[in-house]
């Protein structure tokens, strides 16, 4: 499969097994997951075909391995709106983790810290680098240094979810280092 495929599927299975899984007539259990065999019925029947090859390798080759396949199910690693509980094990977070935003953000961000916005919990980075690319997405990129070690012995419970994201409720201002 061709690289824009790809990415298409991709952007079409997270539309749909993260924000809109009632628009093309499917349930995610309170997991987050679906039959695979559902999902493939579904949007076949909403004029987005997938075959079950093209399905594995979007799961398989996806850069940020957005999806698990288990026991005949798949969901989304992380990123859902809908109400989902990805049943993760609080686990202890490295000393520092990272946060890429921009510059707009950082008035509101010094205010009240990161808050999920239209996610579940807020996204941290493993590394600079993915925290960069994180950050690219809206403009020019800044990373946020976040004493995790810090808010961890204060208390805030860390998950990790199964693509290597790190998730919190919230960081408040105190542990925000800004660059420079
Ligand atoms: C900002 C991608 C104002 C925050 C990536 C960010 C990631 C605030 C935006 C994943 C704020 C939310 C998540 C505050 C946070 N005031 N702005 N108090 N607190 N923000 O997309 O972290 O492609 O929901 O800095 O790889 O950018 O979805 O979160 O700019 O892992 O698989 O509000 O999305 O993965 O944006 O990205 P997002 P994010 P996927």
């Amino acid at each position: 499969m061709d690289e824009q495929r790809l990415k298409k599927v991709s952007k079409y299975l997270s539309k749909h097994l993260r924000h809109q899984p009632e628009r093309i007539g499917i349930t995610l259990d309170e997991n987050g997951w679906v039959a695979v065999d559902d999902l493939l019925r579904a949007v076949a029947a909403h004029g987005f075909p997938v075959s079950e090859t093209e399905l594995a390798e979007v799961v398989a080759n996806n850069d940020k391995q957005r999806y698990s396949v288990m026991d005949g199910r798949i969901r989304a690693n992380q990123g859902h709106s809908v109400p989902v509980d990805l049943d993760l094990p609080p686990v202890e977070p490295p000393e520092h983790l990272f946060h890429g935003t921009v510059a707009a953000a950082l008035p509101s961000i010094r205010d009240e810290g990161l808050r999920p916005m239209s996610r579940h919990h807020v996204h941290l980075s493993p590394d600079r680098e993915t925290a960069t690319r994180v950050g690219a997405r809206r403009g020019r990129p800044i990373v946020l240094t976040i004493g995790s070690g810090s808010m961890h012995a204060a208390g805030h419970v860390f998950y990790r979810s199964d693509n290597g994201v790190w998730l919190v409720d919230h960081v408040p201002p105190s542990f925000i280092r800004l660059p420079g």
